[in-house]
């Protein structure tokens, strides 16, 4: 049977800060390996306030329209942010699978309330050479 290619919402921290950007790339061209992913902008180095011409509620909405269109959900919760832990709460509400990436390097530790939701699942990695394991178990186990 042939399976068919997944539509991904990558999720990554924007306001929240930028200091993993690089590595979204890294993971956003792992996840084309899968599928179709819908927001590669989120890797996006000109993504600034500067340089955004949508409203905050046009960009809540239109977001919001792409995520719930997605057949999954990526989300890197490394660097906190407030837009991701939403993103993720609404995938929850609507019955998205979720796959949450969080580097233990890092020395922090995710919210209970994201690492203790049963509509998600955490992976714990420790750079971008774990990821091809991890997505093979998420898409094609
Ligand atoms: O709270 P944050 O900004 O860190 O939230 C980031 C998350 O919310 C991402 O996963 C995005 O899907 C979504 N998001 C937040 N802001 C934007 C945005 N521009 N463009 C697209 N998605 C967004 C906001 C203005 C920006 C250029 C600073």
């Amino acid at each position: 049977m042939t399976r068919e290619p997944a539509v991904i919402y990558f999720a990554g921290s924007i306001r929240g800060g930028r200091g993993d950007r690089a590595l979204y790339t890294e993971i956003i061209r792992a996840l084309k390996k899968y599928g179709r992913v819908l927001t590669e902008h989120i890797a996006d180095e000109a993504l600034t306030d500067s340089g955004e011409c949508l409203s905050d509620a046009d960009i809540h909405d239109r977001d919001l329209d792409w995520l719930r269109s997605a057949t999954c959900m990526v989300a890197e919760v490394t660097t906190p942010s407030l837009g991701v832990g939403y993103e993720i709460g609404r995938a929850v509400e609507w019955g998205i699978p979720i796959l949450c990436l969080f580097r233990t390097v890092s020395g922090r530790r995710v919210s209970a309330m994201i690492a203790g939701s049963k509509g998600v699942r955490m992976e714990e990695y420790g750079d971008a050479a774990d990821l091809p394991r991890i997505f093979d178990t998420f898409f094609l186990a």
